[in-house]
């Protein structure tokens, strides 16, 4: 049995006026459906980024797929490799989807995933069990507060959304309370770097006091300096579980977690393999938060387990606005790793499109089942699929662009880090 066709879908589903560090995300996001197609008529899926750089890397290598058995990993990675080049490092950015850093990565986690569904589905198993088994039965994830605007701006897009203006500490702690009472979540992380860094600690302490019991994080991506990131991290004292990518680049990370006891956690100072080494000798960071999309895939994901379990740092969850096929890749990948200790982000509750059968996935509890049928678990909806592919054709962006995005609110804008 072996690959008989690939097929690669740009989509665009509707994404809120989400704030963060670089600017406010667009009207759409964008993400690429992966099918892999073996002779028996099974269909492997995988949902990744949809910016051009990436549909380029998957379409490079697409055809020289076929043939292929899908057990053969290996061969998958040594195709890839051999059809695509690592592009340069572009620096810290908040969209993997539009950097060529990592490209081969990122290829190979989206066809690992559809290989590895159509392996599930071979064998009669979920695809948890081909990553060692599930150590636990439901995977929680946490709530992901945003500041955020009440109205998209611009090229025709303008509308309300139902989430409204979110840029006082009330407001936030409104969006937190409503999160938790839709979905469950006990754990809470806040998008930061968007405001005025000590308006940024009252909506943490207003969340603190609201949600006595859970475990709070603050992501400001980089934006603030070093004095900065210290200031925050003081005043904040006791309330976090951790302080995630508070400062750009490797050193001022480490100089940041030499001064504080709270841990630092990272999704854009060490997001390769190759950043290990030096991330490690500096203790830039002592929390990883992994990412299938762009750390290889869902066996490199484990493999970026055990190193952390090897130097002792905290393995944690990354995420960009994505729909049901990665959302269950992540739960499967995340109830097989023991080092996993805290909730998943997950960008989730902010989508209301949907790619896979049934329609939008609910959480409980904060937290999401293993899907127990073969493979993902999960099936394309065709007319979903048609629909959102429809919506990439008009909405006519493609490649996500935040700070271009804020220009349409402040012509001025210019998106550099550190901000604070
Ligand atoms: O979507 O605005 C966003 C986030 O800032 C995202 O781009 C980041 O990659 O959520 C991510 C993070 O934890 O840094
Ligand atoms: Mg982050």
């Amino acid at each position: 049995m072996t690959v008989t066709a690939v097929r690669v879908t740009p989509i665009a589903f509707r994404d809120p006026p989400l704030l963060n560090v670089v600017g406010i995300h667009e009207p759409y996001a964008l993400r690429s459906i992966v099918e892999v197609e073996s002779g028996d008529g099974l269909v492997g899926l995988g949902e990744t980024y949809g910016d051009s750089a990436m549909l380029a890397g998957l379409d490079a290598v697409r055809e020289h797929l076929l043939g292929l058995d899908p057990f053969d990993l290996n061969g998958l990675r040594a195709r890839i490799e051999s059809h695509l080049r690592p592009g340069g490092d572009e620096g810290l950015s908040v969209a993997p989807g539009t950097l060529r850093r990592n490209l081969p990565a990122k290829v190979e986690a989206a066809f690992e995933v559809a290989f590895l569904d159509l392996q599930g589905q071979l064998l009669q198993r979920p695809l948890v069990d081909l990553l060692g088994g599930a150590v636990r039965e439901r995977v929680p994830y946490s709530a992901y507060l945003f500041y955020k605007l009440a109205r998209h701006q611009g090229a025709g897009h303008e509308h309300d959304d139902p989430w409204g203006e979110a840029l006082e500490p009330e407001a936030v702690v409104a969006q937190a309370r409503r999160m938790c009472a839709l979905h469950g979540f006990r754990s809470i992380k806040l998008k930061a770097g968007v405001l005025e860094p000590e308006r940024e600690v009252e909506t943490m302490q207003a969340l603190a006091d609201a949600f006595p019991a859970l475990p709070l994080r603050i992501d400001p991506n980089g934006g603030w300096s070093v004095a900065t990131s210290l200031r925050v991290a003081r005043a904040l004292e006791g309330t976090l579980e951790y302080l995630e990518d508070p400062t750009p680049g490797l050193e001022g990370m480490a100089e940041v977690a030499r001064q504080l006891d709270a841990p630092l956690a990272t999704n854009m100072v060490i997001t390769a393999f190759e950043h290990l080494p030096d991330g490690l000798r500096l203790g830039a960071a002592q929390v990883i938060l992994a990412d299938h999309h762009y750390w290889g895939g869902l066996r490199a994901t484990a493999h970026l387990a055990s190193i952390c379990r090897t130097w002792g740092l905290g393995l944690s969850m990354h995420s960009n606005s994505h729909l049901g096929i990665s959302l269950a890749a992540m739960t499967h990948v995340a109830a097989s790793l023991p080092e996993l200790s805290y909730a998943c982000d997950t960008h989730y509750p902010w989508q209301d499109d949907e790619v896979i059968e049934g329609g939008r996935v609910r959480f409980e509890d904060g937290s999401l089942a293993v899907p127990s049928g073969p493979g993902l678990g999960v099936r394309l909806d065709r007319d979903a699929l048609a629909r959102l592919h429809e919506q990439y054709l008009r909405c006519g962006i493609r490649d996500r662009d935040d700070v271009a995005q804020m220009r349409r609110y402040r012509p001025d804008w210019t998106g550099a880090l550190p901000r604070f």
